[in-house]
């Protein structure tokens, strides 16, 4: 069919809050071609290898096609018929608060809406939470007390026009890399200065000038010295600190903070003082190392105290910029996802709020207290008070801390209803009631980004099966309940039309989130909507907020708050030495459902790891490649050494990304324990306590297939490859007999089977093929199994290619595990490139072989590689 046939159509990138517009192309044959939007002011045409690999995500693999209640696949009318029974004689028996709702920063804001409008007004209970709890909720609260509301003050152009960006518990190289790298982009063109202050060196510490590798938890002494540091030195703007309130009681709780506890040098948190001081366009990025903490409201109010002190904020160049995680956090902030929130920046607990959001809706009934954060709504799920829970577009058995006891509890709930686009995720398979959404590219509605800035998503592929999309649904069952008219939508664009609506009624109470501007938009003024930064309304347009010094506290005026250091909740002890940090890795996100498909992308990062100091590594007996048993209060993971000094010694990584689906044994938030900062409710998911020792296994195993496997071991992790899958196993009994294990892991009992056994020094090797071509293979050894991986994964369903080696022939070089996953270049490739053909910078990599040229994700990567043979032969 001639490309041209079908037109490309303006979306929005579902992955991370930079909110990158793409341009999307489908094939008709339910396939896609994605590349970025040129006009879209978040990107300008860049796209991250997430971005770039969307097309290997929208196939039909592993879709839920169609509703099922208790495991049986039926039509919508008996699940949406159950669930609305189920939930409104839960609500006349028991009262609006044994019911809950747990949604997602994923969801559209027409989605997100309909679901708050349902439980808030009409089912009469403010227990509708998020999974932004895990993720915003500190910045919701610090934002709050400072400014009176939730607002993000600048925009992303501030990076750019900032000369020194300070990054705060933000690995942005991996988790915003458009954004990084129109920060590096500036950089280059204005040399400005960058500072990360993580615990760990990351990737984005490739790009800085300075790295402050602060003691975990410890950021509020940090920025309170920079307060003292700002009123010593002079810099503080007078004039502007008579829009605040609270300077005194700051810098009385400043000077009374010792920064000592940042395990810093004096030498080096002078530098970063005199640095921050002495420049003016400052922009300070933070992320989840401040919010994810058991004081990350009083980090962020730590931030914002040193921005209101020196009037640094809302001018170009200069303020604090929270970053969103997912595609529409900030959306859900702005409906009021959060059980403590009303929709468009209302107050919950404000009685006038309250009626007008009432009265708007004309709503029977609304909530006048906060209702359950996610920690909370879990516990009561488990201990019967919540008696019907509803989970939609998230994975809280895998996301969730002490996320054994949330998987218990979701287990335990008297019902329980999950919307996701697969049945195959740990917290689908524990449904009574699994309904089908219509994913990504499938439906239509809208996003807001890190920046403010709404864009459209748009559907371009039909929903495959029943799947439907999720505002749908959720209308649904309100006509179901009994709502009728309140949820009698037809389109998204009639719910973007009375939420805009509101949110005029917020304008006139005098807040911040006003688009009422877009509120007579028509069908077709909607389905053309371009990228939109709010406010949108008579008296404001887009834009900065405060540079004026005009707050949305009663008295108009800013709040500096006065905050004190406290060391996180867990604390060290010699049965639990280590601190448990956890966080993303590049390629995947979150729980994998989408990102585990591409085969691209699961090629950077193959297995659970856990990043572990040299130092502790020796002390414990842990040698690389070895697989380690990780044991905290809460719960017990197995994951593979990385020995590396990215992190400090006593402090340990782990990603949060593999589940039960992928890696049972590698659910880490089985060992966070589920303690919250105590204003926001967001959980301290970065500073658990735990320790360390070798997994002693029996076997050690690597694997590769045409099909999915099916492995019973202590330890396995799996992952799709071009071909098929590889999975890392190992056990602690070894079985009876090796071929016949191979035919069960691999589902093949009638393959032909070449198999080596030397079971004297535990080695065995097992080919299976089918009519002349390969379908699985298994490696086995006494210690973790040398074979090459990348160059094995490639051989399943070749014709009986001599796989039993473990090598490929000598003529064709290993090429290692994929760096850059856009050209598909491996870090052996690159290695040999850089030591053969002299190759001193990332420009030369690139022009040699591609890597790093097209998305950049990998480029801080190839960096590290080029200083590592630099640095290897400069000892030389
Ligand atoms: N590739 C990828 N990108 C993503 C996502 C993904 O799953 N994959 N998810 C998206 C989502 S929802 C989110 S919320 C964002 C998260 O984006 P980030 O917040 O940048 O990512 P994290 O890796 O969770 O954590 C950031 C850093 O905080 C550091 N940290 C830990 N403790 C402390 C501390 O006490 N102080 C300081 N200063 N730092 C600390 C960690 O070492 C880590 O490097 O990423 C978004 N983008
Ligand atoms: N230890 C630790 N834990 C963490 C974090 C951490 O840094 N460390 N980070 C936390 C943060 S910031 C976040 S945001 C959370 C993220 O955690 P989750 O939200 O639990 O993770 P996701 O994998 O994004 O889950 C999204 C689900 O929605 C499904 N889905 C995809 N598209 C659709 C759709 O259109 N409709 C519906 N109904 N479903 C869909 C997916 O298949 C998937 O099951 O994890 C938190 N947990
Ligand atoms: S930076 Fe990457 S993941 Fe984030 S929106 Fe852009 S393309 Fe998507
Ligand atoms: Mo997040």
């Amino acid at each position: 069919m001639d490309g041209g046939a079908f037109p490309e159509t303006c979306s929005t990138c579902p992955y991370c809050g930079v909110g990158c517009g793409v341009l999307l192309r489908p094939d008709g044959k339910g396939g896609l071609a994605v590349r970025g939007d040129p006009t879209h002011p978040a990107n300008r045409g860049r796209l991250c290898s997430k971005g770039s690999a969307l097309a290997e995500t929208v196939g039909l693999e592993g879709r839920l096609l169609a509703p099922r209640v208790h495991g049986r696949e039926t039509g919508w009318d008996e699940a949406l018929g159950l669930v609305a029974d189920r939930f409104r004689e839960t609500i006349a028996q028991h009262g609006p608060d044994s019911v809950g709702f747990y949604v997602s920063g994923q969801l559209l804001t027409e989605d997100y809406y309909i679901a708050n409008k349902l439980m808030k007004g009409f089912i009469g209970s403010a227990n509708i939470d998020t999974n932004s709890r895990l993720c915003m909720a500190s910045t919701v609260a610090g934002h709050r007390r400072a400014f009176g509301t939730d607002t993000v003050p600048g925009t992303y152009e501030d990076l750019e026009e900032a000369d020194l960006v300070v990054l705060v518990g933000s690995n942005l190289a991996w988790c915003h890399p458009v954004l990084h790298q129109r920060l590096l982009a500036a950089r280059k063109a204005r040399g400005t200065k960058v500072v990360v202050i993580d615990p760990r060196r990351t990737a984005t510490c490739d790009g800085a000038d300075m790295h402050l590798a602060l003691a975990p938890g410890s950021d509020v002494a940090l920025f309170n010295r920079l307060l003292v540091a700002l009123y010593e030195g002079g810099a503080l703007d007078k004039a502007f600190l008579r829009n605040t309130e609270g300077f005194d009681a700051a810098l009385k709780a400043a000077f009374a903070d010792d920064a000592g506890v940042t395990g810093l040098s004096e030498a080096e948190i002078e530098k970063f003082c005199r640095l921050w001081m002495g420049t003016e366009k400052v922009v300070t990025v933070f992320s989840q190392g401040v919010n994810q903490s058991s004081s990350g409201s009083d980090k962020v109010n730590a931030i914002l105290n040193c921005h209101l002190a020196t009037g640094r904020i809302g001018k170009p160049g200069m303020g604090p910029l929270s970053v969103t995680g997912q595609p529409n956090a900030m959306g859900g902030r702005e409906v009021g996802g959060l059980a403590n929130m009303l929709a468009c920046h209302l107050d919950l607990e404000n009685p006038d709020h309250r009626v007008a959001v009432r009265d708007f809706w004309q709503a029977p009934a609304m909530p006048e207290a906060p209702g359950l954060k996610a920690v909370d709504m879990f516990r009561a799920a488990g201990d019967g008070r919540i008696k019907a829970l509803w989970i939609i577009h998230t994975n809280p058995a895998v996301s969730m801390p002490d996320a054994d006891a949330v998987r218990d509890a979701i287990g335990a709930c008297a019902f329980t209803v999950v919307s996701d686009i697969t049945g195959a995720t740990d917290t689908a398979r524990l449904a009574d009631v699994l309904l089908p959404a219509a994913g990504w590219g499938e439906k239509d509605g809208t996003v807001t980004n890190s920046d403010r800035t709404i864009s459209r998503q748009r559907a371009v592929l039909s929903a495959p099966g029943e799947a439907r999309p999720d505002w749908e649904i959720l209308a649904e069952v309100g006509r179901r309940m009994g709502y009728g008219r309140a949820f009698d939508y037809a389109t998204p664009a009639e719910i973007f039309r009375e939420y805009a609506t509101l949110s005029g009624i917020a304008g006139r109470f005098g807040r911040d989130f006003d688009i009422s501007g877009l509120a007579a938009l028509s069908d077709a003024d909607y389905d053309a909507m371009l990228p939109t930064r709010w406010p949108v309304a008579a008296k404001r347009q887009g834009g900065r907020f405060f540079g004026d010094g005009d707050f949305f506290h009663a008295d108009g005026k800013a709040r500096l708050l006065p905050v004190a250091h406290r060391a996180p909740a867990a604390k060290t002890a010699p049965r639990f030495p280590f601190r448990l940090n956890t966080g993303r890795v590049r390629d995947q996100w979150h729980t994998m459902t989408r990102t585990g498909l591409s085969p691209r992308l699961s090629a950077h990062l193959a297995e659970p790891f856990l990043e572990i100091h040299p130092d502790d590594a020796r002390a414990q007996g842990i040698e690389a490649a070895d697989l380690v048993t990780v044991t905290s209060p809460n719960g017990r993971a197995i994951l593979r050494a990385r020995i590396t000094d990215a992190v400090k010694p006593g402090q340990v990584f782990a990603p949060m990304h593999w589940t039960g689906e992928t890696a049972p044994s590698a659910r880490i938030d089985a060992l966070v324990p589920p303690v919250v900062d105590p204003v926001s409710g967001q959980p301290e998911s970065k500073a658990s306590v735990v320790a360390v020792a070798p997994f002693r296994a029996a076997w050690f195993g690597f694997a590769v297939s045409c099909a999915e496997m099916q492995p019973q071991a202590a330890y396995w992790a799996r992952m799709r490859t071009r071909t098929g899958w590889r999975a890392e196993l190992a056990g602690d009994a070894l079985p009876q007999d090796w071929e016949a294990e191979a035919r069960r892991l691999f589902g093949l009992p009638e393959a032909q089977a070449t198999a080596f056994v030397d079971a004297a020094r535990g080695i065995a090797r097992v080919a299976l093929v089918q009519d002349g071509r390969l379908m699985a293979a298994l490696f086995v050894a006494p210690e973790p199994v040398a074979v090459m991986r990348d160059y094995l994964a490639g051989l399943p369903g070749e014709e009986a290619p001599d796989v039993l080696s473990g090598r490929p022939p000598a003529d064709m070089p290993d090429p290692g595990p994929v760096l850059c996953s856009c050209f598909n270049v491996g870090v052996n490739t690159i290695l040999r490139a850089i030591e053969s053909d002299g190759l001193m910078t990332v420009d030369a990599v690139g022009a040699a072989l591609q890597a790093g040229t097209n998305c950049g994700s990998c480029q801080p990567e190839i960096a590290a590689l080029l200083s590592r043979v630099q640095l290897r032969e400069a000892a030389e």
